[in-house]
């Protein structure tokens, strides 16, 4: 058996060893990764995964905690990734929030890993989504996604979500953070945390309000608002109720199949993109030779790359650098 082989099948075995290995690879796109993956893939579709974003502060990793909690009384397996680009510049906050979740973090029911790929562009959506494929194929119940919403790149990340869950806090002015950084949209249920907090009701009223005046497709999910105190675990059980709806919702719906079809959709691409762009480029014997023959007037840029692509379309898994 291949080194490979034996690393899945211990993934598929639960092994929590062999998934922090795999994730490992995963962020620092260690050769051989996409294969592996790929392999976990055809394992994977079973799991719910649920992304949770909102502006940074709002309770986020407070409630992921406690949805964890919750799930875990339901006796369902959680995989929990916090994606959180800004710590490789901030250092401590990853630190900050695993403490936070500390309540779970000792249960071998509970899988935690935080990410910081930065780098090369999509890297981050990537690395996401192959995590998530991991944990769903390790077999974890529910796959948990936490990123703050602030930068489109974040906010890419949630494609990798069935239910999207946006977290909003009592605003200090008059808007609706969500609604800023155009989390409205993507949202599957709403929670307005830190209902503790005088003006909660006010984030809660006008976010209701927003969401009614939005246009409604007929048979469209009716997105929910629902409140919270993280700290308690207030308003935790009706999410995890809600999240069950949405997840039923999207199986009637079909929500499922179209979630899987984007997933390897997006495989095929990231993997095929990189596959192309390793050989189109200086370098490469064929490249060179394209270069040279427009340089010679032999054709122009355009037909010869399209007659790239056509040698490329015998591609053989050679490395050209070999
Ligand atoms: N008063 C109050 N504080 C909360 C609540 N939920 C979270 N917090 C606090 O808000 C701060 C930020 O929470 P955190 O979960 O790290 O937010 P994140 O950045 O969105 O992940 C922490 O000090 C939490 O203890 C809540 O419902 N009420
Ligand atoms: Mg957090």
């Amino acid at each position: 058996m291949t080194a490979v082989a034996s690393l899945a099948e211990k993934v598929l075995a639960g092994d929590t060893g062999a998934i922090g290995r795999v994730l490992t690879r995963i962020e620092r796109r260690a050769p051989g990764v996409d294969e592996l993956v790929s392999e976990l893939q055809c394992s994977a579709g079973r799991a719910h995964v649920i992304g949770v974003t909102g502006p940074p502060g709002s309770g986020k990793s407070t409630l992921v905690g406690g949805l964890t909690a919750r799930m875990r009384e339901q006796g369902r397996t959680v995989g929990i990734i916090a994606v959180d680009p800004s710590s490789a510049i901030t250092g401590g906050a990853i630190l900050g929030d695993r403490i936070r979740m500390s309540g779970v973090a000792g249960d071998p029911g509970v899988f935690i890993r935080s990410i910081a790929t930065r780098g090369a562009l999509g890297g981050l959506s990537r690395a996401t989504l192959d995590s998530i494929i991991t944990l769903d194929a390790a077999g974890k119940d529910v796959v948990i996604v936490e990123t703050v919403g602030v930068g489109q790149a974040e906010v890419d990340v949630m494609s990798a979500a069935q239910t999207v869950v946006v977290v909003s806090m009592p605003g200090t002015g008059d808007d609706v953070q969500a609604i800023k950084a155009g989390l409205l949209e993507i949202a599957d249920v709403h929670v307005v945390n830190k209902f503790d907090h005088p003006g909660a009701r006010k984030t809660f009223a006008e976010l209701r309000t927003m969401l009614r005046s939005a246009p409604q497709r007929p048979g469209a999910w009716p997105v929910p608002v629902e409140k919270a105190v993280g700290t308690t675990g207030e308003g935790v059980t009706e999410l995890v109720e809600r999240f069950a709806e949405h997840r039923e919702w999207l199986v009637a719906d079909g929500g499922i199949e179209r979630w899987q079809r984007r997933s390897i959709s997006t495989r095929i691409r990231w993997i095929a993109e990189e596959l192309v762009l390793e050989r189109l480029r200086p370098g490469h014997p064929e490249f060179d030779r394209a270069v040279e023959d427009v340089l010679a007037h032999r054709g122009d840029s355009g037909s010869l790359a399209r007659r790239l692509l056509t040698q490329l379309g015998n591609l053989d898994g050679r490395n050209p650098r070999d």
